[in-house]
């Protein structure tokens, strides 16, 4: 994980926080967007982290169902609601964003500005999955908060149905036994950890995902409705026929949890078609789009089977896609063999 990286200030040192990072790289609009994701972050993280004492202290329990059926037909989650509507206040409290496109909102939450905030000082729109792996948040297994901020160029839906590439930033907060939050700006990635003084601040920087790793990580129980080009593609990993390497599986059912640990130890996160999902269950915008650029800045890959995830156009916001993330030579053996299959068929 490297040297602990803090900022030199006069005889001493001290931690650099994830504001001062971004402001130090990038524009104060930014730092701002950065600000407001970081502070939801705090709130969140608390919220997730106390949820178990709700009854106790009369605040009735935090956990279960909002009553509400979102635009994926999903039960939300009342931690759902309490993300999505924190991280959506927050930001409209920053000039610097437009607008707001969120996994638990049918369209764009577009920000009216008041006079003297300059239409183009709103240059950015923030894309977020609020709080995503909501299976587990009753369980108290690892959740995760994933964003994209992208350019607003005109109109909001178009600004952000252009490709992956156009991200200007991208990352996600893990909510596990520590609060990790884990960005790029598009020159490599770097991790911030929740302090005692509720700050989060710079734990690693130039992170690299390693070029083959020891996991493969898949709900295995929807095997038999993925096509035979990722059955097959499993079993050459567990028979040990990529390289030799030796595989182990780990999977947790949290996006981000799962993909942390491939960030960290390497390996592969696949999520193929079903025949439930036949375009994929993962949501291109908001999940694949943020990790994929955390990905490949990190030395890793993200396909959508054939195609780089990152050059997949979008034509809805909730768009869904199958996705296959992690180490370089996975991803990459996997890529060729759905694309020789694909030609077998023509
Ligand atoms: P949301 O919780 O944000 O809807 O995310 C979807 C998700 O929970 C991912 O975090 C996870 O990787 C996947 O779905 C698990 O799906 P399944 O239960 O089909 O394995």
């Amino acid at each position: 994980m490297g040297k602990q990286p803090t900022m030199t200030e006069g005889a001493g040192t001290r931690a650099v926080t994830v504001e001062e990072y971004v402001a130090a790289r990038a524009s104060a609009g930014l730092a701002e967007v950065f600000g407001a994701i970081a502070a939801a972050a705090r709130q969140i993280e608390r919220k997730i982290r106390l949820a178990g004492l709700g009854d106790i202290y009369g605040a009735g329990s935090i956990y279960g169902a909002a009553g509400v059926v979102n635009v994926q037909g999903e039960q939300q989650q009342k931690l759902d609601v309490f993300a999505n509507d924190l991280l959506t206040e927050l930001l409209r409290g920053v000039a610097s964003v437009a607008a707001v496109v969120s996994e638990e909102d049918e369209g764009p939450v577009v920000f009216e500005r008041g006079s003297g905030v300059r239409d183009s000082d709103a240059e950015f729109v923030v894309v977020f999955d609020p709080l995503d792996g909501s299976s587990n948040i009753d369980v108290n297994v690892n959740v995760g908060t994933i964003f994209s901020v992208v350019r607003r160029v005109g109109d909001v839906v178009a600004s952000v149905l252009r490709a992956g590439t156009e991200q200007v930033a991208a990352g996600y907060v893990l909510y596990g036994p520590s609060a990790v939050m884990v960005m790029t700006l598009g020159e490599g990635v770097a991790a911030f950890t929740l302090d005692e003084e509720d700050r989060f601040v710079l734990t690693a920087e130039g992170m690299t995902m390693p070029e083959q790793g020891p996991y493969y990580s898949a709900n295995q129980a929807n095997a038999a409705s993925w096509p035979e080009v990722y059955r097959e593609f499993v079993r050459g990993l567990v028979a040990g026929e990529l390289g030799g390497q030796e595989y182990g599986a780990r999977y947790i059912g949290s996006l981000v949890a799962d993909f942390h640990r491939t960030l960290l130890k390497g390996g592969v996160f696949l999520y193929p078609p079903t025949k439930k999902a036949p375009r994929g269950k993962l949501r291109l915008l908001y999940e694949a789009y943020p990790l994929a650029m955390v990905a490949e800045q990190a030395g890793g890959a993200a396909v959508d089977g054939e195609m780089r995830i990152l050059e997949v156009r979008a034509a809805g916001i909730h768009d869904r896609t199958p996705l296959v993330i992690g180490s370089r030579t996975e991803v990459e053996a996997l890529r060729k063999a759905v694309l020789k299959t694909a030609e077998e068929v023509e």
